[in-house]
């Protein structure tokens, strides 16, 4: 499984988008002979690969640092929130607690036993939690950043491992340091970060990150100059998983989950009408309805428009569900039903063929085959309008959620 290499992200012109090279051979080859649902069934046994993916995410540093806060924040979740990791406590687990994502549970964040303690001395600590099994390793620092962290650090980078740095509770340094005459938001966090740069250096770290963080106001400071970060530095097909399981609070997070949807679309459509397509004569369509219903759901879930997620950010940025209700324009999650797909199917057949735009960076490798399928088209079409309202959608709350209170003042 590992050895097969997805192209969610790069524009390489011998693959489809989102397959392997073989697959994409595959896929051609079906096509040449006008065999839809065998092209489809490739895809079907892609997505099915796709799925078993897994992240393990290790979250590490001393017992109070904010581990639990923070995988809580990162989850898109409150402290008080169903399925949260209780915070605030004093650790007694020695063992690495796994947390899933509540929409992506392949996505899995570790929250490993303090170090420094008795238990876990520094030189057995990373064998005691297994650290093969993680992805990276995301170590936490509050107050002062010490010694141990970057002997950590380092201990972490010579089994071959990545991590990064994050300060956390910088919303406590701001307000310790507001009082007095001199304050500078900008200065105090510029002192903070190169206070930890400084230790790391020590310790022979060249050029660190470091991520100065706040799980209370998580939509502010470094938290996503930090996924992007992240992002950046996995592998294709677990930056894919990663991506749609971040929060969303930073619009360039909202643009790149709208491109991953949207290069997953052809596929999405070649199922649904390629494999247990049932006609809908009224369109001259063929589809599987189903199909489309758990995509509708599946962008709103990501993008955060249904109730849960609302109700939490609401909270977060202290403002009513109802105010961020209010800038939502599509259905929510819970809402989207056959009918409704299919009364969107029928707006999406009135359009004419304007959709080869669309995908135009797969026909040099397919040609222009599935722009003369009728039902791959209208279906095509009908989920990339969906995803379009459902990304503005996600980008007016946003907007609303970090609006400041001074307009209400008025
Ligand atoms: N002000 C502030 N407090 C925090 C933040 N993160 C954690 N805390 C508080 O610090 C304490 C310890 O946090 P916790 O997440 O339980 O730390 P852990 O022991 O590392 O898991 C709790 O009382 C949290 O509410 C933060 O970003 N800002
Ligand atoms: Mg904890």
């Amino acid at each position: 499984m590992e050895d097969v290499k997805y192209n969610i992200f790069s524009k390489d012109r011998n693959t489809l988008p989102g397959l392997s090279e073989q697959e994409t051979d595959e896929i051609k080859a079906a096509l040449k002979i006008g065999d839809f649902s065998g092209a489809a069934c490739v895809v079907q046994r892609s997505d099915k690969l796709f799925n078993n993916i897994k992240l393990n995410i290790a979250i590490t540093g001393e017992s109070g640092a904010g581990k639990s806060s923070f995988l809580n924040a990162f989850r898109g979740l409150g402290d008080e929130d169903e399925g949260s990791a209780e915070t605030g406590v004093v650790e007694t687990t020695k063992e690495p607690m796994p947390y899933q994502h509540s929409k992506y549970p392949n996505v899995i964040f570790w929250d490993l036993p303090g170090i420094g303690t008795p238990d876990f001395q520094l030189d057995t600590y990373l064998k005691q939690v297994t650290f093969n099994h993680y992805d990276f390793f995301i170590i936490i620092a509050s107050e002062r950043f010490r010694a141990i962290h970057a002997k950590l650090a380092k201990e972490i980078r010579r089994m071959g491992k990545k991590f990064y740095f994050v300060r956390s509770k910088v919303d406590s340094d701001i307000c310790n340091e507001k009082h007095k005459k001199s304050f500078s938001e900008e200065r105090t966090l510029e002192k903070i970060r190169n206070d930890c740069v400084n230790h790391l250096c020590k310790e022979e770290m060249s050029s660190p990150q470091v991520f100065l963080v706040s799980s209370k106001e998580f939509q502010k400071y470094d938290s996503s100059e930090l996924q992007k970060t992240l992002l950046k530095e996995l592998e294709s097909h677990k930056k894919h998983v990663f991506l749609l399981a971040l929060p969303n609070l930073s619009k360039p997070i909202l643009e790149k989950k709208k491109k991953a949807f949207q290069r997953q679309i052809w596929k999405q459509a070649l199922k649904s009408c390629a494999i247990a397509a049932v006609p809908l004569p009224a369109l001259s369509v063929k589809c599987d309805v189903g199909i489309l219903v758990d995509n509708m759901r599946e962008y709103c879930e990501s993008f955060g428009l249904d109730d849960i997620s609302l109700s939490i950010l609401a909270r977060q940025v202290k403002k009513s569900v109802a105010e961020l209700k209010n800038v939502i324009k599509s259905p929510l999650a819970k809402k989207i039903s056959k009918e409704m797909a299919e009364e969107l199917l029928t707006e999406a057949t009135g359009e004419g063929l304007m959709v080869v735009k669309h995908f135009v960076s797969m026909i040099p490798l397919v040609g222009t085959i599935f722009a003369a399928e009728r039902s791959f088209t209208v279906i095509y079409r009908m989920l990339n309008s969906f995803l379009d309202g459902v990304a503005e959608d996600a980008q007016r709350v946003l907007i609303k959620a970090l609006e400041t209170e001074e307009k209400t003042n008025e």
